[in-house]
Order: C-alpha cells, then structure tokens, then sequence
C-alpha cells in the first residue's frame, strides 16, 4: 500500500447527483494519465461528508468496477456514525478494497477512549486493515504520538495519513513507528515529508498534478533535493492559486479543461463565478 494516492474527486450534476459517466472519466484520467498508485475513495476531496450513506456506497461501487485490480484502493469509511462507519466498511471490505481508513470523530469533544473505541469497533468487524485518517485542522481531534502508539497496538490498524504541518510529530512517528505506513496529506510539504521519510501521499492535487507529485516524491527518495525543490516550487505555485480560487471546484474546472466531465460540487459548496471559471482555465494552462 505504499506510494502515491490520489484523493479521488466524485463529478456530481448541478442537482447535486452523482455523475457516473464522470466519475469514471475522473477515475480514469488518475489512472492512465496521472499513473498514481492507488486511490483514496471518499475523503473530503471526494465530498464525503455531505452525501448520504447510499450515495457513498455507489461511489465505492463505481470505482471499484472502473478500476479493478489496476491500482490500489483505500476506503474512507469514518463517520460520527459508527454504524454507518461499520456498515460501510463491511460493504467496502466485500467489494474487495485492500484498506480502510476512518476519519478521527469529529464534531463532538470525544475523548481518547471514546477515539480509541470507536477505531477498534469499525476495523474489528471486519476482515481488513485500517489508516487513522487524521486532519486536526478540519476536526479539531490532534493525537499525541503516545495515543498514536495505543491505537497501533490493534495491529489491524496500520497507518496513519497526516495531513498536518507539525513536522516535529511526524518526525517522532516515523522514529517510533518503522513499520507502520505514513502518508503525507498535504500536497504542498510533500517534499519536506518524502524527506522525513513517509512511505506515501494522499492528495487532492493530484487529480490534476499526479506526474509532478511523483516526481518530488521520487528524487526526494534518491536524495535529489534540489530538483525535487525546483518542482514543489512550481507545484506550489499551482496549488497556491487553486487554493485562493477555491480549492475542488478549481480542480474540478481544471479537469474539465482536460476534457474531463467533472462536474460540480455539492451543496453547500458554491459554484465558481464565470470569473473564477476564467481563472481555473489560466491556471490549467500556466501548469498543465
Ligand atoms: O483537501 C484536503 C482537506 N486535504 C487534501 C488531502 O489530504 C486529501 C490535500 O490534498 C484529503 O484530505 C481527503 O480527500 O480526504 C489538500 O487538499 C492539499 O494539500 C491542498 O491544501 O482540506
């Protein structure tokens, strides 16, 4: 499960419903043209937290059919719902995806015990492996590298994906835990985490900018740093402009400047101003 995961986007119509033929297309366009390892099926790039259980089953579905064994696919399952976490991650499991993984529950001040249980709850009623997904600044929940060390102990959990910018933490993590897998999930210290030694990425950026994102990830791990620097610069300099347009829906006009039928973003995401649409086809050319 190591390497380079793209954060999948899901096309939605402007109703808000799942676009099939989209979704494919997106799932495609990773595959055969961004080359990434694997798949992050319904993370917050893919919209997950504002669609219903049904719906994120249909994604599972869909992207498990388009892909079949070409890349490797992780599950998002978490939920403050832990059975729906539960009854996703059974469906997940069966569908034949090689790992789960669960956002920290959020929303609620749920103490460690309570994070502690609820990982242990969703990954023991299945037959496979799960990835903390942690994101302190979208929930609020940061884990202490001792409380990371506790939940490792289920050796059905196997990884993390750090999307943070306390490198300290993830230096002690990668010390502390040689064997377990670290993702990166913040496109823009890819460099900087390759060097502190994760063993992959998960990133939305990569729907558009998945060759660049191998390419700092690669000379890193052979010690290129300069040349690696050279290309975060620039992907950085795409990101920073996607992020002040707006950071899906930029993407999604990225794509669909590629010829991809990305659609729309769901409510309560708005829809990009015919300036903003403007500003994404500059940046599609500038990078890509
Ligand atoms: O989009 C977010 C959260 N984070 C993603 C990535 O961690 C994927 C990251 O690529 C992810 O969280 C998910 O889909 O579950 C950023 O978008 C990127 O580095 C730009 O900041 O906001």
């Amino acid at each position: 499960m190591k390497g380079l995961f793209t954060a999948l986007m899901v096309s939605y119509d402007q109703d808000g419903n799942i676009n099939e033929k989209g979704l494919r297309e997106i799932i495609r366009y990773n595959v055969d043209v961004n080359k990434v390892d694997g798949l992050y099926v319904n993370g917050s790039t893919g919209e997950n937290f504002m669609i219903s259980t049904e719906e994120k089953k249909e994604i599972f579905r869909i992207t498990k059919d388009e892909v079949k064994d070409q890349v490797q696919l992780i599950a998002q399952v978490g939920s403050v719902n832990v059975k729906e976490a539960i009854e996703l991650a059974k469906y997940a499991t069966d569908l034949g995806y090689g790992a789960l993984s669960a956002v920290t529950p959020f929303y609620y001040k749920f103490d460690f015990e309570e994070i502690k249980q609820y990982y242990n709850s969703i990954i023991n009623a299945v037959d496979n492996k799960m990835i903390i997904y942690s994101i302190p600044f979208l929930t609020g929940v940061n884990m202490s590298l001792s409380q990371f060390e506790e939940l490792f102990e289920n050796e059905k959990i196997i990884g993390v994906k750090f999307t943070a910018g306390d490198f300290y933490l993830l230096e002690r993590m990668r010390k502390t835990f040689p064997d377990k897998l670290i993702y990166a999930g913040f496109d823009e210290m890819l460099l900087s985490a390759t060097v502190l030694g994760v063993d992959g990425a998960i990133g939305s950026t990569f729907n558009v900018n998945g060759k660049r994102a191998r390419q700092i990830f690669e000379l890193a791990q052979q010690g290129k740093i300069e040349e690696a620097r050279a290309i975060q610069h620039v992907t950085n300099d795409l990101i920073t402009a996607v992020l002040d347009n707006g950071l899906y829906q930029t993407l999604k006009e990225i794509l669909k400047d590629k010829g991809v039928d990305a659609g729309y973003c769901r409510q309560p995401m708005k829809e990009l101003s015919s300036e903003k649409i403007a500003v994404a086809k500059e940046i599609s050319n500038l990078f890509l």
